[in-house]
């Protein structure tokens, strides 16, 4: 077993998950005017220096990501948030990507940028406690997107990540993130999110990636969010398997999917469907931002920043998601 598997293993194993800290500052100042926090560097890390310290999280979180303000950020009580994570068990991950850019010669989509100085961003990152990285390449659909232009760029761009994050010792999480956005089906969500998936696999292989030390980052198979076509739940779950199952190679040691704007509860249902009639060798976790995220930031801004209360709801949140981890989750659980 390379030190690479051991390591994703490490993050995703007995229903442990990850937790998707990584929000860029213009994301988190969006999270955070919406519940009337101003956003500063002191508020940014106030909240998420709440969830990382929350007692026993390592039950239910393998793995945080973080974004670089925060793995250089040190805690009211003096410890660096990397050593405020490790001393808990859980493992330091941290994105590397420098954002989704407009695509040249394709206006309407988006390339992810950061490669350019990468292998000394990720030295640095490595000596700062960081043992995985992640990078996510974002895809619209819509009458004729995703182009093959985008999903090759892209694709191109995750695999060149990939091969340097592994060189680097850490283990790259891979994020093709399909959207919900727009009115489309959920077979045409299937169809283009195995299409962007399988050229990922295919530059990865070119690029010689270890596939046993990566993680996929995938979005589940969704009807568009302005679909009046939806689906139920056990549908979202067989046809994420059927997806997954025809385009990512059996060395992957596991599947972490990313909420993508679900709710918390739709975010956890259909994590635990997908487990339920899992019949892949593939562990499938989770590593939600917004879905583990939401009801402690409403908590946290209601009730003054109360540490306590925040903990506990995003101790909750996690430990349904861990639960769903194991097809073991069930709504009743909820109250
Ligand atoms: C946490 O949000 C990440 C994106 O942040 P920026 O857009 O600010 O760079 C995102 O990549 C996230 O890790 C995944 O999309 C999963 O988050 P959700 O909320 O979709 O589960």
């Amino acid at each position: 077993m390379s030190e690479l598997n051991k390591i994703a293993l490490k993050i995703i194993s007995n229903g442990k998950g990850i937790l998707a800290a990584d929000e860029s500052n213009g994301t988190m100042t969006k999270r955070l005017e919406a519940v009337n926090v101003t956003s500063t560097p002191e508020n940014r890390l106030l909240f998420r220096e709440t969830l990382f310290s929350s007692e026993g999280l390592n039950k239910y979180i393998g793995g945080v990501i973080l974004y670089d303000e925060t793995i250089n950020q040190t805690t009211n009580f003096g410890k660096s948030i990397p050593d405020l994570i490790s001393s808990s068990g859980i493992i330091t991950g941290i994105k590397v990507d420098t954002g989704a850019k407009t695509l040249a010669n394709s206006s309407e989509e988006k390339i992810t940028e950061g490669l350019d100085g990468l292998r000394e961003r990720l030295d640095k990152y490595y000596e700062l406690g960081a043992r995985f990285t992640k990078w996510r390449g974002v895809y619209a659909i819509s009458d004729k997107n995703p182009s093959k232009l985008s999903i090759n760029s892209n694709a191109h761009a995750l695999a060149r990540y990939s091969a340097l994050a592994q060189e680097s010792k850490m283990v790259p999480i891979v994020e093709p993130e399909v959207l919900m956005d727009g009115n489309h089906s959920a077979d045409i969500c299937l169809s283009k999110t195995s299409e962007v998936i399988k050229k990922c696999f295919e530059e990865l292989t070119l690029h010689k990636v270890d596939l046993s030390g990566i993680i996929l980052k995938p979005n589940m198979i969704l009807a568009g969010s302005q679909s009046r076509r939806k689906i139920l739940s056990e549908e979202v779950a067989q046809k994420t398997l059927d997806c997954l199952k025809n385009s990512v190679p059996n060395e992957v040691p596991g599947i972490a999917f990313l909420s993508g704007g679900q709710t918390e509860i739709e975010a956890t249902e259909n994590l635990n469907l997908i487990n339920k009639y899992n019949n892949t060798n593939f562990i499938m976790t989770f590593s939600y931002g917004r879905a583990l995220q939401q009801s402690a930031l409403k908590v946290w801004s209601e009730t003054n920043k109360d540490i306590q209360k925040t903990q506990n709801i995003f101790k909750h949140r996690a430990r349904m998601c861990t639960l769903a981890a194991k097809a073991k989750w069930s709504i009743e659980l909820e109250n």
